[in-house]
C-alpha cells in the first residue's frame, strides 16, 4: 500500500447552490474523525485549513444569470494557488467541500503538475450545465462543463486560461439526473458516462474494471476523484441539497474506493455536498469519512 503525505483542505463554500448549511461540510467531515482514520491507516496527514470564502460588495457585479459568480470567483481561485502549493511539494490533496462548484478551483490547481489528467465523477448529476442550459442558475451544476472550457469566462480562466481536463479523460459515475443541454454535450463530446443503468446491470466490479481501464488507456498523468456524496441514494447520505433516488449503495461505493485504491492510480481527491443541515446525526459525514477510509487503503485484513 502507497503511503501518502495527505493535505486536506477545506473549502467552506455555499454559494454555489441555493440552500444554506454545505458551507459547513468541511467541519462535519472533520468532526467525523477524517484526519485520524487516515492516520490509523499509516498515511501522514497535514490540516492546511480552510479557504477563506466571503461574500463579495454587489455594487459591481455583472449582469448574469449565474448566482453568486463574484463568491465562486473568489474563492475557487484562492482554492486552486492552494492545491498547486500541494502538489508542487509532492503531497496528495484532499479537498472537503462545500458544494461542487469547489471541483472548478481544485482541478484548476492539479493543472500546475497534471497535463493529462483523468477525473472520476461519482455523482448522481453530471455537473455541465452552463449559463444557456441551466435550470437553476447554480454554478455546482456546471463545474465540469467549465473545466472542459465551456461556461463562462471568469470561471474557465480561473488559474490559468481555457480548458483543465480533456472531454475523454472524464468518467462519469452514478448519473441519474440529466438535464436537456447536458444530455446533448454528452452525445456531441462522446463522452464516458455509467449512468445507474450501467451500474445496475453490469454491477460495480465490472463498471469500476472498465473505468479504470479506459484511464489507463488514456495514459493519464495522474487521476482526480471527485465525489459528490449524492452520488450514493439518500438512503445512505440523506445530508445532501438534491437527492435523488435510485442510487448507488454503500457497499457499492466502498467496492469502488477499494479498487481505485487497488489501482494505485488515484493522486488526489475531493468529497464534496456534505450538508449537515440536512443530515441525520452526522451520517452523511460519517459515510464520507469511511469511503476515505477505503479509497486510502483501509483493510479489514
Ligand atoms: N442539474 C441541476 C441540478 C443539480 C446539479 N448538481 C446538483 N444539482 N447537485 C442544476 O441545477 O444544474
Ligand atoms: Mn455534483
Ligand atoms: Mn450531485
Amino acid at each position: 500500500m502507497r503511503k501518502l503525505d495527505i493535505s486536506v483542505i477545506g473549502v467552506p463554500l455555499d454559494y454555489g447552490q441555493s440552500r444554506r448549511g454545505v458551507d459547513m461540510g468541511p467541519s462535519a467531515i472533520r468532526y467525523a474523525g477524517a484526519i485520524k482514520r487516515l492516520e490509523a491507516i499509516g498515511h501522514t496527514l497535514k490540516d492546511e485549513g480552510d479557504v477563506q470564502v466571503s461574500a463579495v460588495e454587489h455594487k459591481d457585479r455583472e449582469a448574469t444569470n449565474l448566482k453568486n459568480l463574484e463568491e465562486v470567483v473568489q474563492a475557487t481561485s484562492e482554492l486552486a494557488n492552494r492545491v498547486a502549493e500541494v502538489v508542487e511539494k509532492g503531497n496528495f490533496p484532499l479537498v472537503l467541500g462545500g458544494d461542487h462548484s469547489i471541483a472548478i478551483g481544485t482541478i484548476a490547481g492539479l493543472s500546475s503538475k497534471y497535463k493529462n489528467l483523468g477525473v472520476i465523477w461519482y455523482d448522481a448529476h453530471v455537473d455541465m450545465n452552463t449559463a444557456e442550459t441551466s435550470p437553476s442558475g447554480n454554478i455546482h451544476g456546471m463545474p465540469l462543463a467549465v473545466l472542459m472550457g465551456r461556461g463562462h469566462e471568469r470561471l474557465v480562466n480561473i488559474y490559468k486560461d481555457g480548458q483543465k481536463v480533456k472531454p475523454e479523460n472524464i468518467v462519469i459515475i452514478g448519473a441519474r439526473s440529466v438535464d436537456p443541454g447536458e444530455r446533448i454535450l454528452i452525445k456531441d463530446l462522446g463522452m464516458k458516462v455509467f449512468t445507474m443503468h450501467e451500474i445496475d446491470r453490469d454491477g460495480m466490479t465490472s463498471v469500476m474494471k472498465e473505468a479504470i481501464a479506459y484511464l489507463q488507456s488514456k495514459n493519464v498523468d495522474g487521476v482526480h476523484l471527485s465525489l459528490d456524496l449524492d452520488g450514493l441514494d439518500p438512503l445512505y447520505t440523506p445530508g445532501v441539497g438534491t437527492p435523488v433516488p435510485g442510487g448507488i449503495s454503500y457497499r457499492e461505493s466502498h467496492l469502488a474506493m477499494e479498487m481505485l485504491e487497488d489501482s494505485g492510480m488515484i493522486t488526489s481527491a475531493e468529497f464534496v455536498e456534505v450538508n449537515p443541515i440536512l443530515d441525520e446525526k452526522n451520517k452523511t459525514a460519517d459515510v464520507a469519512v469511511g469511503l476515505m477510509g477505503s479509497l486510502f487503503g483501509e483493510k479489514l485484513l
